[in-house]
């Protein structure tokens, strides 16, 4: 199919492709090998000088996927997924990078990816149904499709503090770690943040600093992980059942494996209720999710569970004072990104680590030598970022990307992001987003959100193909039915109750609200096979020939 052809431009002239992968996270390493396989010319862009994304960048001590590592792997390849072995139920950063290099390797990837190389600007070309792009290399890229696998986390954020660079110790940013080892030992070390990045680092380096200091704004509920080393049995039962494993995983709202009751919370009596409760701290990770049906719907069933969990915290934490300012409140639980861990309560038990209650002591600078508090300056030879991203629409906003008409994607997301299905948008004729923001994006399985939707934009492709059509695009209606489903939903969740990265709450500026789609992951694929079934009929093709028709 397609064309096929790679114009070695002469000079000044644009390198022609068929299709430009934005991202070589494990969403466009997938996007690359499969538009590869349909027989179109393939090429990725990437900031970093290697594959993997996130899992490229972030790591930082005790950096660890919180889904299982079964669930959190590629199920496009059996050879692959056979053999591929995961040595913990859920992987650390360096295994899964490793798992990315595995991947790029065996499929031959980064011959088509073009690493140290941004994206600065993308322009739709009318006359030529062409994306233009042009990199911070001086390159300018041509294709007719564009495909943005910049992923929901990829924009840190530093915390909005003054002094920022006066800070004469080591300042380290979570997500531009060092590739090179560091030294904690006899160090007082700082740490800003404690959303799930300053969880893993606190419980990691809480042993090796000298002294840590936690500087806590809002805290969040941890979850016990209870990880372990998965034994060779179990893996090999695993790799027997992947198929079933990757179909439980599309028919799942979460995009995991693990199956979510449909049992509401009041409909069991008290102390059954907390049997199940005791049971999931037991069992660890994200069970507490999946145990009772509407803990994201039901505030009085989600105050229950959230004071289970304080309750937990009490006993963990000896001092008192310190375990009350670690209780969250005043937001429901899993309403913020809910963490998992492996020690952190236990972390503020040894001597060496002091929690700075920023709430009651707020920050209010940093200094050459350390941060000031409201009572006073705390001196530091370190000080640790961990303080999140501006995350789901940054990395899209990051530079220019102008549609049709010379509509600008800033402009049309000026009040929030709209899309249809987080994937097209009405006036950026054939842009793809995987994982975009009105998907299910952060609340599900990013893998198993990733491979639906390039599959979907691979049919989408194939489909226009066979019907030799140049350019699609959503109708404005499709787009608005979907934003008001996304929002309806969003209006009956807890969700959007928390400030935070989810509700765009962390970036000053940003407009606010829940624009992902929280039906689940199973339901968002219903309706995006519904619009392949429906024959495309909520998209425009060719437009320009259509409007000169009529
Ligand atoms: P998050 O979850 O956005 O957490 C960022 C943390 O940084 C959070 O505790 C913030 O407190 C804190 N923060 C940010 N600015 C400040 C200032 N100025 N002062 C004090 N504290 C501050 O990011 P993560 O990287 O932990 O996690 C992101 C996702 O990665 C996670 O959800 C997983 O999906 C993987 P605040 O809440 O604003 O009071």
């Amino acid at each position: 199919m397609s064309t096929n052809q790679t114009a070695t431009p002469a000079e000044g002239q644009a390198t022609r492709v068929d299709v430009l992968v934005v991202g070589a996270g494990f969403g466009g390493m997938y996007a690359l090998y499969k538009f590869r396989g349909m027989g179109l010319k393939t090429v990725g862009i990437e900031a970093g000088d290697d594959v993997g994304g996130v899992w490229y960048w972030n790591r930082y001590p005790g950096a660890r996927c919180d889904l299982m590592s079964i669930d959190y792997s590629y199920g496009f390849s059996d050879e692959i997924q056979q053999e591929w072995t995961w040595s913990e139920q859920f992987a650390a950063q360096p295994e899964i990078l490793a798992y990315a290099n595995f991947v790029a390797d065996r499929l031959d990837l980064r011959k088509d990816f073009k690493f140290n190389t941004r994206v600065t600007s993308a322009r739709w070309d009318e006359e030529q149904n062409v994306w233009r792009a042009t990199t911070d290399a001086g390159e300018v890229l041509e294709a007719p499709y564009c495909v943005m696998a910049t992923g929901p986390l990829s924009i840190p954020k530093d915390p909005d503090i003054p002094g920022i660079e006066r800070f004469k110790g080591e300042l380290l940013r979570a997500q531009k770690w060092p590739h090179t080892p560091v030294s904690y030992a006899g160090k007082r070390v700082g740490v800003i943040g404690t959303g799930s990045t300053g969880i893993q680092i606190i419980q990691e380096i809480g042993p090796q600093a000298g002294e840590l200091f936690v500087f806590q704004r809002t805290p969040s509920f941890t979850l016990p992980m209870r990880n372990h080393d998965l034994d060779a049995d179990y893996v090999a039962e695993m790799k027997h059942h992947y198929p079933a494993i990757r179909e439980a995983c599309r028919n799942n709202p979460t995009g995991g494996a693990r199956p979510i009751s449909t049992r509401p919370f009041f409909s069991l009596p008290p102390t059954q209720r907390r049997q199940l409760m005791e049971q999931a701290w037991i069992n660890g990770g994200h069970t507490f999710l999946g145990i009772f049906s509407d803990l994201m719907l039901n505030q009085d069933a989600n105050d229950e569970v959230a004071d289970f969990v304080r309750e937990k915290i009490g006993e963990i934490v000896k001092d008192a004072k310190t375990a009350e300012a670690l209780k969250p409140r005043g937001y429901p639980i899993f309403a913020r990104r809910p963490c998992l861990d492996t020690s952190y309560y236990e972390t503020y038990n040894r001597e060496n680590v002091h929690l700075v209650d920023c709430k009651n002591d707020p920050i209010v600078e940093i200094t050459e030598k350390g941060i000031r508090t409201q009572s006073g300056e705390t001196e530091l030879d370190m000080l640790i970022f961990a303080t999140g991203y501006d995350a789901l629409t940054g990395a899209l906003l990051a530079f220019d990307v102008t549609g049709r008409d010379g509509i600008s994607l800033k402009d049309k997301w000026k009040d929030g992001p709209t899309s249809l299905y987080g994937m097209m948008l009405n006036g950026f004729p054939n842009l793809f987003a995987v994982s975009g923001p009105n998907g299910p994006a952060a609340l599900a399985n990013l893998i198993t959100i990733a491979e639906h939707d390039v599959d979907w934009i691979a049919d989408m492709i194939t489909h226009m193909d066979r019907a030799g059509v140049k350019s699609v695009e959503p109708t404005q209606q499709a787009e608005d039915a979907w934003m008001k489903l996304v929002a309806q939903l969003a209006e009956h969740s807890l969700i959007r109750k928390a400030n935070t990265w989810w509700v765009g709450a962390n970036v000053k500026g940003k407009p606010q609200g829940l624009t992902m789609f929280v039906g689940g992951f199973n339901k968002y694929r219903d309706h995006c096979l519904k619009a392949k079934q429906d024959g495309y009929a909520d998209f425009v093709f060719d437009r320009e020939k259509q409007s000169a028709a009529a």
